[in-house]
């Protein structure tokens, strides 16, 4: 039998994990033959709820379940993991400049970079989730020195799953019809989700939805739609977040060849006129655990535009924190 795969997971007592953590260790993520050993990683107040949900885990009896480490210590928590999910981040306060929010996370961040540095697994693959997830990346891979970028991304795996939904819907059909929806830019309500390129059972999308629902109700409700789970559920999206993130390492580490996906990834500089060194949303394939941006796409004049706000608010936030990246 395989050997296991050592996955460390922060903000482990929160709420995303309370889904995510059962379906690692159910064999969601890395396949149903991949044993696990769980690095949970919370912060010190938050230990006591962690043994909990600790105790659940083993309570399932997952077979594939091999060993859980409750830590504190982000030398304990990232030792030797091939597998990062980096979920817990500093929520913002009641009147919190945007400003102080990406400097209190940034905090956060940098030590978990530079552990993960230290101790993980040379070929670890690395998830931020927490927001400002984007900014929250490029600090953690920036202080990562040993590793490499690519190595490193930021969720967008909920807005993609969120807009492949909202096509379903519309046309009645059901998700394994759709392919090549893309998002691009920041995790916040600037991103650019385009169906310039998607299909629909091969036919084009936007002939079916048409251009009036395309603008005014796919796109604002996609970048909302944090905000309408919010208003219904009275709690921010959860256990849609932690399947996001599962689906996005299992993508990265299993292939996701068949079609497009969005990953928010290091910029180079050269693709789609995205500045040098943002983490910003492209749509990419996967093979052999490497991403690769899919290149070419001829993009309007009107698609540039919103590709170049999101652009501009992630230049904004790095700015706000750019004596932080100093290494
Ligand atoms: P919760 O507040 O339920 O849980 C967060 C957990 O992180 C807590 O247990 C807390 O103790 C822990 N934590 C805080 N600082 C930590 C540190 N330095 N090291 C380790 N653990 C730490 O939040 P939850 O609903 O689980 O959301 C977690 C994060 O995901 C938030 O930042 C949220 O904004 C972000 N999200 C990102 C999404 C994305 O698409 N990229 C979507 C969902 C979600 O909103």
């Amino acid at each position: 039998s395989k050997k296991p795969i050592r996955v460390a997971v922060t903000g482990a007592a929160g709420q995303i994990c309370y889904s995510l953590l059962f379906r690692i260790a159910h064999g969601d993520m890395l396949g149903y033959d991949q044993p696990v050993i769980l690095h949970l990683i919370d912060i010190p107040a938050a230990q006591k709820a962690l043994k909990g949900v600790a105790m659940e885990l083993g309570d399932c009896a997952f077979p594939l379940l091999q060993g859980i480490v409750c830590t504190d210590d982000l030398k304990v928590g990232f030792t030797d993991v091939e597998a990062a999910l980096l979920v817990g981040a500093k929520p913002r306060g009641k009147g919190q400049e945007r400003g102080d929010l990406l400097k209190d996370n940034a905090k956060i961040f940098i030590p978990q970079g530079k552990a993960l540095s230290d101790y993980a697994h040379r070929d670890v693959r690395v998830l931020v989730v927490g927001n400002p997830a984007n900014t929250n990346a490029l600090i953690t891979a920036t202080h990562a020195v040993s590793l490499p970028k690519k190595n490193f991304a930021a969720m967008t795996r909920l807005d993609h799953d969120r807009a492949v939904w909202q096509v379903a819907e519309k046309t009645g059909s059901v998700v394994a019809d759709i392919a090549k929806v893309v998002v691009w830019g920041n995790h916040s309500p600037t991103m650019s989700p385009d169906l310039a390129w998607a299909t629909v059972k091969g036919k084009r999308a936007l002939d079916l939805v048409g251009e009036e629902w395309y603008t005014k109700t796919f796109i604002p409700r996609v970048q909302k739609r944090g905000a309408e789970i919010i208003e219904n559920r009275g709690l921010s999206s959860a256990a849609s977040a932690g399947n996001a993130a599962l689906e996005h390492m299992r993508s990265w580490f299993l292939g996701h060849k068949h079609d497009w996906v969005s990953f928010g990834i290091w910029s180079n500089g050269n693709t789609y006129n995205v500045p040098e060194g943002l983490f910003y949303s492209f749509p990419v394939t996967v093979e052999n655990k490497e991403w690769s941006v899919v290149n070419g796409l001829t993009i309007t004049a009107e698609q540039q535009r919103k590709m170049t706000v999101t652009a501009n608010e992630l230049l904004e936030e790095r700015k706000a924190i750019e004596d932080l990246l100093k290494i």
